[in-house]
């Protein structure tokens, strides 16, 4: 933009560009930095209490960071705000890629916002995205009606880390949203690899969207995630489409009576639905609620939630212990050689693992010692 004003003042003959004055410079790049100007703990809080969105999304931006003075004030705020969080539906979202998810959030999510007068945070998990770059980006394209709404917030995912990592940032995320007051928060996923588990790990209730298509419409679908589905809906069921869908949903009702019943008392069910035109979103918003009264009634709603708290507490445990492993001078001065070893096959992987291990806890006593010194 300078650039362009300074050569276009280049072009007029006789005019010399200028200095601006130095009062005037400074003026402008702190009014230029009023936005991002350093928070504390408690404007952070603060900010995410009263609903404002920019800071929200900041202290999401502190979560996803991977400095170390960034990650302690995002763990501050998430303890602060953790009183305020939980009061809220948690629905996962799966499907093969094309299935019309990001058009069902945006179809549902004007629905409660419009008819159930809610507020929506769209989060989403995309392992694939480590290699993309953020292929969710281009679903704001999807939902650009929701993405204009003052009562939606849609954060993209997380694009760097392991699975591990980019799950336990869309869990902090999803509390703090909580916590600003979003009572809807939906997770979603592509139908790769572990993201749904991943998903399923952190939702009250869990979609698994279909189309109907020649042949087997569940091929392609694996049974594990069947399993974990409340609800599977049958989605494009316009047009001409609409019987090829009926029978779809007759399919997948039947698959989901040979299946185990689920611990929560609740019969999983198939349903058809439109994201363009609308059609069974409605009924797709009943079933969660019908849901949730049950689950809440019988207890199970407060007990998978418990369930799932004390697994991210072991996952972060384990996390952690892997980052103290990796961070270990002594084990990775060790380990390349061992690598080296287990390939040439020189030694077992067992045995090159246990030998890490040892190396590792010898250090750790070591290392207390220093510390109380
Ligand atoms: N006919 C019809 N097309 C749909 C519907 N929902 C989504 N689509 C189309 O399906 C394609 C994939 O949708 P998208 O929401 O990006 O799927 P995602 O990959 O599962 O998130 C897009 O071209 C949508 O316009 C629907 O209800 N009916
Ligand atoms: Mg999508």
């Amino acid at each position: 933009m300078a650039d362009e004003i300074k050569s276009a003042m280049h072009e007029v003959p006789g005019c010399k560009a200028q200095e601006p004055p130095a009062e005037l410079l400074s003026r402008v790049s702190s009014l230029a930095s009023i936005g991002r100007r350093p928070l504390s703990r408690e404007q952070y809080v603060e900010g995410i209490l009263a609903g404002e969105r920019a800071t929200l999304a900041r202290a999401i931006t502190l979560i996803e960071s991977t400095r170390d003075a960034d990650r302690m004030l995002a763990e501050q705020i998430i303890e602060d705000c953790l009183p305020h969080s939980g009061n809220s539906i948690r629905l996962g979202i799966t499907g093969v890629p094309g299935a019309g998810k990001s058009c069902l959030i945006e179809s549902l999510g004007i629905y409660l916002i419009e008819e159930q007068q809610q507020k929506v945070a769209v989060l989403a998990i995309d392992p694939s995205s480590q290699i993309s770059g953020g292929s969710i980006l281009g679903d704001k394209t999807r939902m650009t009606q929701l993405a204009a709404s003052d009562n939606a917030f849609i954060r993209p995912t997380p694009s760097r880390g392991s699975l591990g990592g980019v799950a336990r940032r869309t869990r902090e995320a999803m509390l703090l949203c909580e916590a600003a007051g979003y009572r809807s928060i939906i997770v979603e996923t592509i139908g790769v690899g572990q993201s749904e588990t991943a998903v399923h790990g952190m939702v009250d209730f869990f979609l698994l969207v279909l189309l109907a298509g020649a042949g087997d419409e569940l091929q392609g679908i694996k049974r594990g995630v069947m399993e974990m589905a409340d609800l599977v809906l049958i989605n494009k069921a316009d047009g001409d489409n609409i019987r090829a869908a009926e029978r779809a949903r007759h399919d997948a009702q039947n698959a989901l009576h040979y299946l185990p019943a689920s611990a929560s008392g609740w019969m999983p069910r198939a349903q058809c639905c439109s994201a363009h035109s609308g059609s069974g979103i409605s009924e797709l918003w009943q079933a969660v609620l019908e849901y949730a009264a049950l689950a809440r009634t019988n207890g199970w709603f407060e007990d998978l939630r418990r369930s799932q708290t004390l697994s991210w507490m072991h996952e972060i445990i384990e996390q952690g212990l892997l980052h103290l492993f990796d961070a270990n001078a002594e084990v990775m001065k060790s380990k390349h050689q061992l690598e080296k070893e287990v390939i040439e096959g020189r030694t077992t992987s067992f045995r090159a693992a246990r030998r890490l291990l040892e190396i590792y806890s010898e250090q750790r006593p070591a290392a207390a010692d220093d510390a109380e010194r």
